[in-house]
Protein backbone atom coordinates (compact mmCIF):
# COMPACT_ATOMS: atom_id res chain seq x y z
CA UNK A 1 0.00 0.00 0.00
CA UNK A 2 1.47 3.65 -1.03
CA UNK A 3 0.10 6.34 0.27
CA UNK A 4 1.99 9.10 -2.05
CA UNK A 5 0.33 10.67 -5.27
CA UNK A 6 4.24 9.51 -7.31
CA UNK A 7 2.60 6.49 -9.50
CA UNK A 8 -0.77 8.95 -10.14
CA UNK A 9 -0.63 8.14 -13.81
CA UNK A 10 -2.68 12.01 -14.50
CA UNK A 11 -2.70 12.69 -18.15
CA UNK A 12 -3.62 16.26 -18.92
CA UNK A 13 -7.22 16.47 -20.67
CA UNK A 14 -6.32 17.49 -24.22
CA UNK A 15 -9.57 19.08 -25.75
CA UNK A 16 -10.59 17.38 -28.36
CA UNK A 17 -10.70 19.06 -31.58
CA UNK A 18 -13.14 16.45 -32.94
CA UNK A 19 -15.17 15.81 -29.37
CA UNK A 20 -18.08 13.40 -31.42
CA UNK A 21 -20.17 13.84 -28.11
CA UNK A 22 -19.91 17.01 -26.14
CA UNK A 23 -21.59 16.77 -22.72
CA UNK A 24 -22.50 20.25 -21.17
CA UNK A 25 -22.73 18.42 -17.69
CA UNK A 26 -24.85 16.04 -15.48
CA UNK A 27 -28.35 16.75 -16.23
CA UNK A 28 -30.03 14.15 -13.34
CA UNK A 29 -29.89 11.08 -11.84
CA UNK A 30 -32.64 8.89 -11.28
CA UNK A 31 -32.91 6.12 -8.69
CA UNK A 32 -35.63 3.51 -8.62
CA UNK A 33 -36.90 2.97 -5.45
CA UNK A 34 -39.09 1.39 -3.23
CA UNK A 35 -40.90 4.69 -2.21
CA UNK A 36 -40.22 7.79 -3.71
CA UNK A 37 -42.51 9.77 -1.52
CA UNK A 38 -40.70 8.87 1.73
CA UNK A 39 -37.01 8.60 -0.08
CA UNK A 40 -37.62 12.28 -1.66
CA UNK A 41 -38.34 13.56 2.64
CA UNK A 42 -35.07 11.58 3.59
CA UNK A 43 -33.26 13.89 0.76
CA UNK A 44 -34.69 16.89 1.43
CA UNK A 45 -35.07 16.54 5.58
CA UNK A 46 -31.45 15.22 6.11
CA UNK A 47 -29.40 15.85 2.92
CA UNK A 48 -31.30 19.82 1.97
CA UNK A 49 -32.41 19.19 -1.59
CA UNK A 50 -35.10 21.37 -2.38
CA UNK A 51 -38.52 20.25 -3.76
CA UNK A 52 -38.39 21.18 -7.75
CA UNK A 53 -40.93 19.27 -9.61
CA UNK A 54 -43.22 15.99 -9.32
CA UNK A 55 -45.09 13.75 -11.79
CA UNK A 56 -47.50 10.79 -10.92
CA UNK A 57 -51.17 10.27 -10.73
CA UNK A 58 -52.34 13.87 -10.43
CA UNK A 59 -50.13 14.44 -13.50
CA UNK A 60 -52.19 12.12 -15.24
CA UNK A 61 -49.17 8.81 -14.84
CA UNK A 62 -50.80 5.70 -13.81
CA UNK A 63 -48.39 3.33 -13.09
CA UNK A 64 -45.41 5.33 -11.75
CA UNK A 65 -44.78 8.40 -9.31
CA UNK A 66 -41.37 11.07 -9.63
CA UNK A 67 -40.35 13.59 -7.31
CA UNK A 68 -38.14 15.78 -8.54
CA UNK A 69 -35.13 17.34 -5.89
CA UNK A 70 -32.49 20.11 -6.48
CA UNK A 71 -29.64 21.55 -4.87
CA UNK A 72 -27.57 24.07 -6.77
CA UNK A 73 -26.63 22.12 -9.99
CA UNK A 74 -27.59 18.71 -8.93
CA UNK A 75 -30.78 17.38 -9.87
CA UNK A 76 -31.98 13.88 -7.89
CA UNK A 77 -35.18 12.18 -9.22
CA UNK A 78 -36.80 9.88 -7.36
CA UNK A 79 -39.17 7.15 -9.01
CA UNK A 80 -41.65 4.23 -7.75
CA UNK A 81 -43.95 2.25 -9.60
CA UNK A 82 -47.42 2.22 -8.64
CA UNK A 83 -48.52 -1.23 -10.14
CA UNK A 84 -47.56 -4.65 -9.95
CA UNK A 85 -44.67 -5.86 -12.54
CA UNK A 86 -43.10 -3.55 -15.13
CA UNK A 87 -39.28 -2.57 -15.05
CA UNK A 88 -39.44 -0.26 -12.23
CA UNK A 89 -40.53 -3.32 -10.41
CA UNK A 90 -38.44 -5.43 -11.29
CA UNK A 91 -35.54 -3.70 -10.79
CA UNK A 92 -35.76 -3.03 -7.33
CA UNK A 93 -36.51 -6.62 -6.62
CA UNK A 94 -33.75 -7.26 -8.51
CA UNK A 95 -31.17 -4.43 -7.51
CA UNK A 96 -33.03 -2.57 -4.08
CA UNK A 97 -33.11 1.01 -4.46
CA UNK A 98 -30.40 2.32 -6.68
CA UNK A 99 -29.45 4.66 -10.09
CA UNK A 100 -30.73 3.87 -12.52
CA UNK A 101 -30.33 6.53 -15.13
CA UNK A 102 -27.26 8.85 -15.77
CA UNK A 103 -28.50 11.48 -17.64
CA UNK A 104 -25.77 13.74 -19.62
CA UNK A 105 -27.04 17.21 -20.59
CA UNK A 106 -26.36 17.65 -24.48
CA UNK A 107 -26.81 20.39 -26.97
CA UNK A 108 -27.94 17.77 -29.89
CA UNK A 109 -30.17 14.64 -28.08
CA UNK A 110 -30.35 12.93 -32.01
CA UNK A 111 -26.89 13.55 -32.76
CA UNK A 112 -25.77 12.18 -29.52
CA UNK A 113 -27.89 8.96 -29.73
CA UNK A 114 -26.88 8.69 -33.49
CA UNK A 115 -22.82 8.55 -32.42
CA UNK A 116 -23.13 6.56 -29.31
CA UNK A 117 -24.81 3.77 -31.16
CA UNK A 118 -23.19 4.12 -34.55
CA UNK A 119 -19.87 3.00 -32.33
CA UNK A 120 -21.74 0.20 -30.51
CA UNK A 121 -24.04 1.03 -27.92
CA UNK A 122 -26.86 -0.64 -27.13
CA UNK A 123 -30.07 1.83 -27.60
CA UNK A 124 -32.18 2.67 -24.21
CA UNK A 125 -34.59 5.03 -26.06
CA UNK A 126 -34.50 6.49 -29.87
CA UNK A 127 -34.43 10.13 -30.14
CA UNK A 128 -37.90 11.39 -28.87
CA UNK A 129 -39.09 14.97 -29.07
CA UNK A 130 -41.76 15.84 -25.50
CA UNK A 131 -43.26 18.50 -25.40
CA UNK A 132 -45.39 20.94 -23.04
CA UNK A 133 -46.11 24.95 -23.12
CA UNK A 134 -42.75 25.27 -22.13
CA UNK A 135 -41.35 24.03 -24.80
CA UNK A 136 -39.85 20.87 -26.20
CA UNK A 137 -37.08 18.49 -24.72
CA UNK A 138 -35.32 15.61 -26.83
CA UNK A 139 -34.40 12.85 -25.26
CA UNK A 140 -32.22 9.37 -26.30
CA UNK A 141 -30.51 7.26 -24.24
CA UNK A 142 -28.13 4.14 -24.12
CA UNK A 143 -27.22 1.37 -21.74
CA UNK A 144 -24.30 0.87 -19.95
CA UNK A 145 -22.89 -1.05 -17.45
CA UNK A 146 -25.82 -3.49 -14.97
CA UNK A 147 -28.52 -2.08 -15.85
CA UNK A 148 -27.78 1.62 -15.54
CA UNK A 149 -28.53 4.08 -18.74
CA UNK A 150 -27.58 7.24 -19.94
CA UNK A 151 -30.12 9.65 -21.00
CA UNK A 152 -29.07 12.50 -23.11
CA UNK A 153 -31.34 15.41 -22.33
CA UNK A 154 -31.27 18.12 -25.15
CA UNK A 155 -33.26 21.21 -22.93
CA UNK A 156 -32.32 24.16 -25.07
CA UNK A 157 -35.79 24.79 -25.89
CA UNK A 158 -37.42 23.99 -22.62
CA UNK A 159 -37.78 26.64 -19.73
CA UNK A 160 -40.17 24.65 -17.65
CA UNK A 161 -39.44 23.35 -14.50
CA UNK A 162 -38.11 20.05 -15.17
CA UNK A 163 -38.94 18.15 -17.92
CA UNK A 164 -42.21 17.97 -19.80
CA UNK A 165 -45.17 15.85 -17.89
CA UNK A 166 -43.66 17.55 -14.58
CA UNK A 167 -45.33 19.97 -12.76
CA UNK A 168 -44.26 21.92 -10.25
CA UNK A 169 -43.56 20.68 -6.37
CA UNK A 170 -43.97 23.39 -4.08
CA UNK A 171 -44.76 22.08 -0.39
CA UNK A 172 -44.32 24.04 2.70
CA UNK A 173 -41.39 22.17 3.77
CA UNK A 174 -38.18 23.04 2.87
CA UNK A 175 -35.10 22.45 5.22
CA UNK A 176 -32.30 24.72 4.06
CA UNK A 177 -29.47 23.44 1.61
CA UNK A 178 -26.37 22.23 3.00
CA UNK A 179 -24.46 23.63 0.67
CA UNK A 180 -23.69 20.54 -2.22
CA UNK A 181 -23.17 22.29 -4.89
CA UNK A 182 -22.56 19.40 -8.05
CA UNK A 183 -21.70 16.25 -8.97
CA UNK A 184 -17.62 15.82 -8.69
CA UNK A 185 -18.00 12.24 -10.09
CA UNK A 186 -19.89 9.19 -9.94
CA UNK A 187 -18.15 5.70 -9.50
CA UNK A 188 -19.51 2.26 -11.76
CA UNK A 189 -18.81 -0.89 -9.75
CA UNK A 190 -18.55 -3.42 -12.40
CA UNK A 191 -17.81 -7.27 -12.24
CA UNK A 192 -14.61 -9.15 -11.72
CA UNK A 193 -12.45 -8.48 -14.47
CA UNK A 194 -14.77 -6.14 -16.75
CA UNK A 195 -13.10 -2.49 -15.69
CA UNK A 196 -11.40 -2.62 -18.68
CA UNK A 197 -14.20 -3.30 -20.88
CA UNK A 198 -16.10 -0.71 -19.33
CA UNK A 199 -13.58 1.59 -19.58
CA UNK A 200 -13.10 0.87 -23.62
CA UNK A 201 -16.72 1.73 -23.82
CA UNK A 202 -16.47 5.07 -22.55
CA UNK A 203 -13.65 5.28 -24.33
CA UNK A 204 -14.48 4.06 -27.68
CA UNK A 205 -18.50 4.87 -27.33
CA UNK A 206 -18.37 7.84 -25.85
CA UNK A 207 -14.99 9.18 -26.49
CA UNK A 208 -13.58 9.32 -22.69
CA UNK A 209 -9.90 9.46 -21.74
CA UNK A 210 -8.20 7.94 -19.24
CA UNK A 211 -7.51 10.19 -16.83
CA UNK A 212 -6.13 7.41 -13.73
CA UNK A 213 -5.40 4.00 -12.99
CA UNK A 214 -5.36 2.29 -8.97
CA UNK A 215 -4.33 -1.26 -9.44
CA UNK A 216 -4.35 -3.92 -6.30
CA UNK A 217 -0.82 -3.03 -5.47
CA UNK A 218 -1.99 0.73 -4.61
CA UNK A 219 -5.12 -0.25 -2.78
CA UNK A 220 -5.05 -3.40 -1.45
CA UNK A 221 -5.28 -3.43 2.46
CA UNK A 222 -4.53 -6.04 4.90
CA UNK A 223 -7.84 -8.11 3.75
CA UNK A 224 -9.65 -6.51 0.30
CA UNK A 225 -8.53 -5.19 -3.17
CA UNK A 226 -10.01 -3.59 -6.20
CA UNK A 227 -8.96 -1.80 -8.99
CA UNK A 228 -9.89 1.60 -10.78
CA UNK A 229 -9.69 3.59 -13.42
CA UNK A 230 -11.27 7.19 -13.71
CA UNK A 231 -12.71 7.46 -17.15
CA UNK A 232 -13.20 11.45 -18.21
CA UNK A 233 -15.10 13.19 -20.71
CA UNK A 234 -13.29 15.93 -22.97
CA UNK A 235 -14.03 18.71 -21.03
CA UNK A 236 -13.48 17.44 -17.93
CA UNK A 237 -17.01 17.74 -16.35
CA UNK A 238 -17.80 14.36 -16.77
CA UNK A 239 -15.51 11.72 -14.26
CA UNK A 240 -16.77 7.89 -14.19
CA UNK A 241 -14.14 5.84 -12.33
CA UNK A 242 -14.90 2.44 -12.81
CA UNK A 243 -13.98 -0.27 -10.07
CA UNK A 244 -13.62 -4.34 -10.46
CA UNK A 245 -13.21 -6.19 -7.36
CA UNK A 246 -9.53 -7.96 -7.19
CA UNK A 247 -8.38 -10.83 -5.13
CA UNK A 248 -7.62 -10.06 -1.15
CA UNK A 249 -7.74 -11.87 1.67
CA UNK A 250 -11.17 -11.77 1.97
CA UNK A 251 -14.41 -10.42 -0.25
CA UNK A 252 -14.00 -7.17 -1.31
CA UNK A 253 -16.10 -4.56 -0.68
CA UNK A 254 -16.99 -4.56 -4.42
CA UNK A 255 -17.80 -8.15 -4.32
CA UNK A 256 -19.90 -7.33 -1.75
CA UNK A 257 -21.70 -4.52 -3.71
CA UNK A 258 -21.75 -6.89 -6.95
CA UNK A 259 -23.47 -9.51 -4.81
CA UNK A 260 -26.13 -7.38 -2.76
CA UNK A 261 -26.78 -5.52 -6.03
CA UNK A 262 -27.26 -8.32 -8.23
CA UNK A 263 -24.93 -7.08 -10.67
CA UNK A 264 -23.06 -3.97 -11.78
CA UNK A 265 -24.22 -0.44 -10.40
CA UNK A 266 -23.56 2.96 -9.30
CA UNK A 267 -21.01 2.79 -6.00
CA UNK A 268 -20.88 6.12 -5.19
CA UNK A 269 -21.77 9.98 -6.39
CA UNK A 270 -19.42 12.11 -5.24
CA UNK A 271 -20.92 15.71 -4.23
CA UNK A 272 -18.77 18.91 -4.41
CA UNK A 273 -19.65 21.75 -1.46
CA UNK A 274 -16.95 24.91 -1.57
CA UNK A 275 -17.04 24.43 2.96
CA UNK A 276 -16.98 20.76 3.95
CA UNK A 277 -17.02 21.68 7.46
CA UNK A 278 -20.48 23.54 7.34
CA UNK A 279 -21.83 21.18 5.05
CA UNK A 280 -20.67 17.79 6.91
CA UNK A 281 -21.50 19.30 10.32
CA UNK A 282 -25.33 20.02 8.63
CA UNK A 283 -25.18 16.52 7.70
CA UNK A 284 -24.26 14.98 10.52
CA UNK A 285 -27.08 17.13 12.60
CA UNK A 286 -29.45 15.82 10.52
CA UNK A 287 -28.29 12.04 10.98
CA UNK A 288 -26.58 11.40 8.26
CA UNK A 289 -24.03 8.99 9.26
CA UNK A 290 -20.65 9.00 8.22
CA UNK A 291 -17.38 6.13 8.09
CA UNK A 292 -15.59 6.53 11.16
CA UNK A 293 -11.66 6.88 10.27
CA UNK A 294 -9.39 6.20 13.59
CA UNK A 295 -7.85 9.55 15.08
CA UNK A 296 -4.66 8.14 14.66
CA UNK A 297 -4.91 8.96 11.22
CA UNK A 298 -4.54 13.20 12.46
CA UNK A 299 -1.52 12.24 13.71
CA UNK A 300 0.37 12.02 10.54
CA UNK A 301 -1.57 13.73 8.36
CA UNK A 302 -0.09 16.99 7.83
CA UNK A 303 3.50 15.15 7.25
CA UNK A 304 1.76 13.86 4.33
CA UNK A 305 -0.47 16.60 2.67
CA UNK A 306 1.65 19.62 3.69
CA UNK A 307 0.00 23.28 4.99
CA UNK A 308 -3.61 23.50 4.83
CA UNK A 309 -6.08 26.63 5.12
CA UNK A 310 -8.16 24.65 7.54
CA UNK A 311 -7.63 23.99 11.21
CA UNK A 312 -7.33 20.73 12.09
CA UNK A 313 -9.38 20.35 15.29
CA UNK A 314 -12.58 20.54 13.14
CA UNK A 315 -11.37 18.21 10.36
CA UNK A 316 -10.66 15.65 12.94
CA UNK A 317 -13.89 16.06 14.64
CA UNK A 318 -16.07 15.68 11.68
CA UNK A 319 -13.51 12.68 10.82
CA UNK A 320 -12.64 14.20 7.24
CA UNK A 321 -9.76 13.15 5.14
CA UNK A 322 -7.30 15.06 3.18
CA UNK A 323 -5.03 14.08 0.78
CA UNK A 324 -2.82 15.86 -2.32
CA UNK A 325 -1.60 15.79 -5.11
CA UNK A 326 0.52 18.06 -7.34
CA UNK A 327 -1.98 20.63 -8.56
CA UNK A 328 -3.13 21.35 -5.18
CA UNK A 329 -5.30 19.62 -1.79
CA UNK A 330 -8.79 18.01 -1.58
CA UNK A 331 -10.91 17.27 1.30
CA UNK A 332 -13.23 14.34 1.36
CA UNK A 333 -15.58 11.81 3.92
CA UNK A 334 -17.79 9.01 2.93
CA UNK A 335 -21.03 8.18 4.41
CA UNK A 336 -21.95 4.59 4.90
CA UNK A 337 -24.34 2.83 2.57
CA UNK A 338 -27.84 4.91 2.31
CA UNK A 339 -29.76 1.84 1.96
CA UNK A 340 -31.01 -0.92 3.63
CA UNK A 341 -28.48 -3.70 0.97
CA UNK A 342 -24.58 -2.28 1.67
CA UNK A 343 -24.53 -0.83 -1.53
CA UNK A 344 -24.47 2.86 -2.67
CA UNK A 345 -22.82 5.74 -0.79
CA UNK A 346 -22.01 9.26 -0.85
CA UNK A 347 -18.66 10.74 -0.74
CA UNK A 348 -18.58 14.46 0.16
CA UNK A 349 -15.57 16.45 -1.51
CA UNK A 350 -14.14 19.87 -1.19
CA UNK A 351 -11.09 20.41 -4.09
CA UNK A 352 -8.27 22.75 -3.47
CA UNK A 353 -7.02 22.52 -6.75
CA UNK A 354 -5.96 18.66 -6.01
CA UNK A 355 -7.94 17.21 -9.72
CA UNK A 356 -7.39 13.72 -8.39
CA UNK A 357 -9.52 11.19 -5.85
CA UNK A 358 -8.22 10.71 -2.99
CA UNK A 359 -5.01 8.00 -3.43
CA UNK A 360 -3.41 8.58 0.02
CA UNK A 361 -7.11 7.95 1.97
CA UNK A 362 -7.61 4.51 0.36
CA UNK A 363 -5.70 2.67 2.81
CA UNK A 364 -7.80 4.54 5.67
CA UNK A 365 -11.30 4.32 3.68
CA UNK A 366 -10.39 0.56 3.14
CA UNK A 367 -10.11 -0.15 6.49
CA UNK A 368 -13.47 2.03 7.89
CA UNK A 369 -15.18 0.25 5.04
CA UNK A 370 -13.93 -3.72 6.08
CA UNK A 371 -14.68 -2.49 9.68
CA UNK A 372 -18.36 -1.98 8.38
CA UNK A 373 -18.29 -5.42 6.15
CA UNK A 374 -16.98 -7.12 9.88
CA UNK A 375 -20.18 -5.68 11.85
CA UNK A 376 -22.43 -6.74 9.07
CA UNK A 377 -20.74 -10.09 8.76
CA UNK A 378 -20.14 -9.34 5.00
CA UNK A 379 -16.41 -9.27 4.65
O1 LIG B 1 -13.83 7.85 -6.41
C1 LIG B 1 -12.79 7.45 -5.96
O2 LIG B 1 -11.93 6.91 -6.65
C2 LIG B 1 -12.50 7.69 -4.49
C3 LIG B 1 -12.00 6.53 -3.75
O3 LIG B 1 -14.67 1.69 -3.38
C4 LIG B 1 -12.79 5.31 -3.70
O4 LIG B 1 -13.61 8.23 -3.90
C5 LIG B 1 -12.50 4.30 -4.57
C6 LIG B 1 -13.13 3.08 -4.46
C7 LIG B 1 -14.07 2.88 -3.47
C8 LIG B 1 -14.40 3.90 -2.61
C9 LIG B 1 -13.76 5.12 -2.74
FE1 LIG C 1 -14.94 9.06 -5.15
Amino acid sequence: MTTDNSSLQLEKIVPQADDFLPLLGTDYVELYVGNAKQAAHYYQSAWGFQPLAYAGLETGLDDRVSYVLVQDKIRLVLTSPLKKGGDINRHIEAHGDGVKVVALWVDDATKSYKETTSRGAESYMEPKTVKDSNGEVVLSGIHTYGETVHIFVERKNYNGVFLPGYQAWNPEYKPESVGLKFIDHMVGNVGWNEMNKWCEFYAKVMGFAQLISFDDEDISTEYTALMSKVMSNGNGRIKFPINEPADGRKRSQIEEYIDFYNGAGVQHIALATDNIIETVTALKERGVEFLYVPESYYDTVLDRVGKIDEDLAPLKELGILIDRDDEGYLLQLFTKPVLDRPTMFFEIIQRKGAQSFGKGNFKALFEAIEREQEMRGTL
